[in-house]
């Protein structure tokens, strides 16, 4: 292991806090980097997270009492491209993960500000981060978040970043065709070509980790005590399928599948989401190569993760109703899906399938939790792809970093 850190960029994020903790517990030197922007778009969007979220200082200290180790922690924008740089020269690190990007495509789909404001700043830091890395750490290892609605849902087989095509009697393997869902999904893409370009120039060693959508609320770094929780959207902005789906089941709510519910993508445990970035960090891409690894360990129709939830309470003797939605979003819901996730096994993950237990679990977190829930944030979608809106949209106040 290198005796250089590894900085987590958004790491007060869902996936930034447990992955930092994870990292920390496997004997890496961490520095958790987050301008806090997402606790300013939930007070925008009249949201929040489902599981009270201590502050990144409280948090730093509980995990030094748990575990002994030190994570340091640092306010900073990646699209400050001056305090990015500042960042790096300063502690020159073996790898750093990059989560710290606007995330949701509802909230991408709002109107032209939300769209804008989401590609410019999520394309601003990755370049920004590009370049500091030219400069000042070239042999650094970029971890970078894409997504598997990178791909959206072709009518052939879906490779891992790339496709050997044969026309007009020639052949090459060239990255994969790209068609995504929403203007957020679109901004994943500017960065994967941004960081494909400049390990082909500039000799930067990246992995973009197209991960599909996270279900699950702990990890075992997570669950060692309150203060180290990490957040849990379940709203219709920032909420994603499965997990809306256990808060709908514990309230009684009927899960509210989009359409026909044959919208079929890549879904994983959130356990199986950090053990990813460590063994990406622990293989890391070689100088000039820009890799990709699709992330995620099995595929699900909507409808049938809703089918999952409701034999889950059927086994409790509870019963749940499934109700078919107008689709707010323009998207397949019938269409062939097979993505190919083959890298991440090499590497030696071991996949947490999704099992009744885990869903019985999240559903237990959100019975802690129930009267937190903002009925009107969980069930009636705000967004439509067609013509935008969202609560967040009556002020017409994009408030950026
Ligand atoms: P999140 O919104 O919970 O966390 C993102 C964090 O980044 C927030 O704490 C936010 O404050 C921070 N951030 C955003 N812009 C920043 C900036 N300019 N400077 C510094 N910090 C900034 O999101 P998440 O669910 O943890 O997702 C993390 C990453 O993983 C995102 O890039 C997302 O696209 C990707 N991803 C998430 C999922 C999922 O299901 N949650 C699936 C696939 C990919
Ligand atoms: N859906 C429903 N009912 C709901 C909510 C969603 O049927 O109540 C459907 C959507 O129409 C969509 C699917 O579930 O077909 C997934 O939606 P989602 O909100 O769970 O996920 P998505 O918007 O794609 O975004 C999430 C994360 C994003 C990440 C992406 C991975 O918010 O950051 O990039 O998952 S992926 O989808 O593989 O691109």
């Amino acid at each position: 292991m290198s005796d250089r850190p590894v900085v987590v960029l958004g790491a007060d994020g869902f996936l930034g806090w447990p992955t930092a903790l994870h990292l920390s517990a496997h004997g890496h030197q961490v520095i958790a980097v987050d301008n806090l922007v997402r606790r300013r778009w939930d007070r925008e969007c009249g949201t929040s997270s489902l599981a009270p979220i201590a502050s990144m200082p409280q948090r730093v200290r509980a995990w030094k009492r748990t575990s002994g180790r030190d994570i340091e922690w640092r306010r900073l924008d990646v699209c400050d491209a001056r305090a990015m740089s500042a960042l790096i020269a300063e502690f020159r690190p073996s790898a750093i993960v990059h989560f710290a990007e606007q995330r949701s495509a509802p909230f991408s789909m709002i109107d032209r500000e939300h769209a804008v404001m989401t590609q410019l700043r999520n394309v601003e830091g990755t370049l920004n981060l590009l370049f500091a890395l030219r400069d000042l750490a070239p042999d650094c290892h970029l971890v970078k978040l894409g997504t598997m609605g990178e791909y959206g849902t072709p009518n052939i087989d879906i490779e891992e970043g790339f496709i050997t095509i044969e026309h007009n009697g020639r052949r090459d393997t060239l990255p994969y065709p790209k068609r995504p869902g929403s203007f957020y999904h679109l901004s994943k893409v500017h960065d994967s070509n941004n960081m494909e370009f400049t390990s082909r120039i500039w000799g930067i060693r990246a992995t973009d980790l197209n991960q599909g959508v996270v279900y699950g609320c702990e990890t075992d770094e997570t669950a060692l005590h309150p203060t180290l929780a990490t957040r849990f959207d379940y709203d219709v902005i920032w909420g994603t399928v499965l997990n809306r789906f256990c808060v709908q089941a514990a309230l009684g709510q009927p899960l509210t599948v989009y359409g026909r519910g044959g919208q079929t993508r890549g879904f994983l445990d959130i356990r199986d989401t950090v053990e990813c970035i460590r063994i990406s960090i622990e293989n890391p891409a070689s100088r000039g190569q820009y890799r990709v690894f699709n992330q995620f360990t099995e595929q699900f129709s909507v409808k049938g993760l809703a089918e999952l939830v409701s034999q889950a309470r059927d086994a409790h003797g509870l019963s749940t109703t499934i109700k078919h939605i107008s689709n707010p979003r323009v998207e397949l819901e019938e269409h062939y899906y097979n993505a190919k996730h083959q890298h991440l096994i090499d590497l030696g993950l071991q996949p947490h399938l999704l099992r009744r237990t885990l869903i019985d679990s999240v559903i237990q977190t959100v019975e802690r939790h129930r009267k937190r829930v903002d009925l009107v944030a969980l069930q009636k979608p705000n967004v439509d792809w067609r013509s935008g809106g969202g609560r967040a949209a009556a002020d017409r106040q994009v408030t950026v970093a």
